[in-house]
């Protein structure tokens, strides 16, 4: 049984700083908590960069210069920089942080979808930037755009011009079907790294027998050409991991998609998610990969190989 791959997402662009105060903002925020993330036992590092001042998410290449080479000093995780960006990027905006720091990994999202946020509004009043609420009650008119035009920008720009291996999120069936185009296509590298994206409000929901069908239609669609690991945001979020451990798969924790340590108590840190989903992992009987296993069996270009 191969090793487990621990990766952690540790700012992202969905959570907002008044939600809570644990959330990375700044370059040295997400600096130190990657370096403690990685120290937990994180073989990857999910990276977003954000407006230190406004904590707006922000992909700009000076904004993970902030962090990254302090990052490269403090531990040797894998920065996997998201292309993602967020939802109200347009891609060009999305990809220039990656573009400018040419990771190892990138993240690349395989459809067109809703992204709904404002659920999250819940009962708050209280907001510390003005940005906050509007961005979180506007995302019920928010189209996550991934056309399969802007799919092919990224696998060139970031993949065969600068040699980056991807975090292929699939958030649904159709997304995997999507995958397997691309695959037909011959502009899909193996192994294939597929981040089964479970609980956001607009993708697959964050039941057990619905990670039992992707991982099925995966089997079917990769065969042993690809290896999977599971995100589930917010309250499912060990469950599923604990689930996808215990199916041979790989796991991602982070603040990026949970806030939360167990219910109701929000998390310290993102290396606190990793120790736990690090105890399950190896209360399963399973080892954590260190991040030169996680290289190997990825095949990624080496840190030696980035631009930052
Ligand atoms: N926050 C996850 C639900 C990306 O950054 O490209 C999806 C994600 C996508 O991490
Ligand atoms: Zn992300």
């Amino acid at each position: 049984m191969s090793k487990i791959i621990i990766s952690c997402a540790i700012t992202g662009s969905i959570h907002t700083p008044s939600m809570s105060p644990h959330l990375p903002v700044t370059g040295e925020q997400i600096a130190e908590q990657s370096i403690g993330a990685a120290k937990a036992g994180a073989a990857i590092l999910h990276l977003h960069a954000r407006d230190p001042k406004t904590g707006q998410p922000s992909a700009k290449p000076e904004h993970f210069a902030a962090f990254l080479p302090t990052i490269r000093r403090g531990c040797d995780a894998v920065v996997n920089l998201s292309t993602g960006g967020s939802a109200l990027m347009p891609l060009a905006e999305r990809i220039a942080g990656p573009m400018a720091a040419e990771p190892e990994m990138c993240s690349l999202n395989m459809g067109t979808m809703n992204f709904a946020l404002y659920p999250m509004l819940g009962k708050r009043t209280e907001w510390q930037h003005d940005w906050e609420e509007p961005f979180l009650r506007d995302s019920d008119d928010l189209v996550f755009k991934n056309t399969p035009r802007d799919i092919v920008s990224v696998l060139d720009f970031l993949g065969r011009q600068r040699g980056a291996r991807f975090e292929f999120e699939c958030y649904d069936l159709g997304h995997l079907h999507m995958l397997a185009h691309f695959a037909d296509r011959g502009l899909i590298k193996t192994p294939i790294f597929i981040q089964f994206v479970m609980g956001v409000l607009g993708g697959i929901a964050a039941d057990p027998e619905h990670l039992v069908h992707l991982k099925a239609t995966a089997d079917r669609l990769f065969g042993d050409a690809y290896r999977f690991s599971v995100l589930a945001a917010g309250r499912m979020q060990m469950k599923m991991a604990a689930m996808a451990a215990s199916m041979g798969g790989h796991v991602r924790v982070g603040l990026e998609d949970n806030l939360y340590i167990a219910r109701g108590e929000l998390a310290r840190s993102n290396a606190q998610q990793v120790e736990k989903v690090r105890m399950i992992v190896e209360a399963l009987g399973r080892e954590v990969a260190t991040p030169a296993q996680a290289r190997t069996m990825l095949e990624l270009k080496g840190a030696d190989k980035v631009a930052f």
